[in-house]
């Protein structure tokens, strides 16, 4: 791994990521997007793993796609290169994953952090969609996943003009989930990937999916989705567990069947 750092168990059950080109502000080539694709694969088949942390540094989570890399590709290039067949693997990771955003989440990696199930920031975060200012505009689903998580008006500002919000507006317009101060980003996020960790991760899994589809289908539709895997999770041992549990008045010892 060469732009990437992998702690496959950073601690019990939760695996850490940390994007690693500290000098690009952890521009997104295709070499870390590949590198990223491949070791949340890993984690989500290591069963030892429940939730995902994905970092970058103090002064970046990611300023975007490698505007280099890219500035002299044709389209039919682009098209061949095919980038977003990473983007559409990194969206199927089964576990849950939380973005711990300091500095610059911009561009692919504002869409990177809106791809993850939660958000942390720091107070240094500042989150936007700048490609506008060089010519294009989000390819890896910012203008979707965006506009569902601030709604119509703000999200066309934020891709017209290209400005950064900062992680008190993020908090206000309700697409991140906490703001601590610098030093804390990591810890927080760690915080909340602990408490997840705690939990069935066959019932995470089966929550996660869908919550997701909430974005994806109808009411009707997400509404028979969701009843499908309440009753799935009568087929695990950790329903069991966790009722049982809850009935002898104890802690739950999940194991993930
Ligand atoms: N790509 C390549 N290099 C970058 C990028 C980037 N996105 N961002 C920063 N860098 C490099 C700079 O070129 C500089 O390198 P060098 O020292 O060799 O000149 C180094 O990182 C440090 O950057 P700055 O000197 O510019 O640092 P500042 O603190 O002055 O400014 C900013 C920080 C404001 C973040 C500034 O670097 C900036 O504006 N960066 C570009 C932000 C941007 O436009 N992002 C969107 C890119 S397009 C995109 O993301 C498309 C997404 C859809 C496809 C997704 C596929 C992955």
């Amino acid at each position: 791994m060469n732009f990437i750092k992998v702690i496959e168990e950073q601690e019990k059950h939760i695996g850490l990521i940390q994007l690693n080109r500290p000098k690009e502000l952890n521009a997104l080539n295709l070499e870390l997007m590949g590198e990223l694709r491949d070791a949340l694969k890993n984690l989500d088949n290591n069963n030892q793993i429940r939730v995902i942390v994905i970092t970058g540094n103090q002064k970046a989570f990611a300023a975007g796609a490698d505007i280099k890399q890219m500035a002299d590709k044709s389209a039919i290039e682009m098209l061949q290169i095919d980038q977003f067949s990473t983007w559409d693997q990194i969206r199927k990771t089964k576990k849950p994953i939380i973005a711990a955003v300091s500095g610059f989440a911009l561009g692919g990696g504002c869409e990177l952090a809106l791809t993850c199930d939660m958000i942390i920031a720091s107070e240094t975060a500042k989150f936007g969609q700048p490609e506008i200012k060089i010519g294009v505009m989000p390819g890896a689903g910012g203008t979707q996943r965006l506009t569902r998580a601030v709604g119509k008006a703000r999200a066309m500002e934020m891709v017209l003009t290209g400005k950064f919000i900062d992680a008190e507006e993020a908090m206000k317009y309700g697409f991140i989930n906490k703001i601590v101060p610098v030093e804390k980003y990591l810890d927080e996020a760690m915080n909340l990937a602990r408490s997840i960790a705690q939990m069935s991760p066959v019932a995470t899994q089966l929550a996660k999916e869908s919550v997701n589809r909430a974005f994806e289908t109808h009411l009707d539709e997400g509404l028979h989705f969701e009843r499908k895997n309440f009753y799935l999770l009568f087929a695990s041992e950790d329903q069991k567990e966790g009722m049982a549990a809850f009935v002898e008045k104890r802690a739950p010892d999940f194991q993930g069947k």
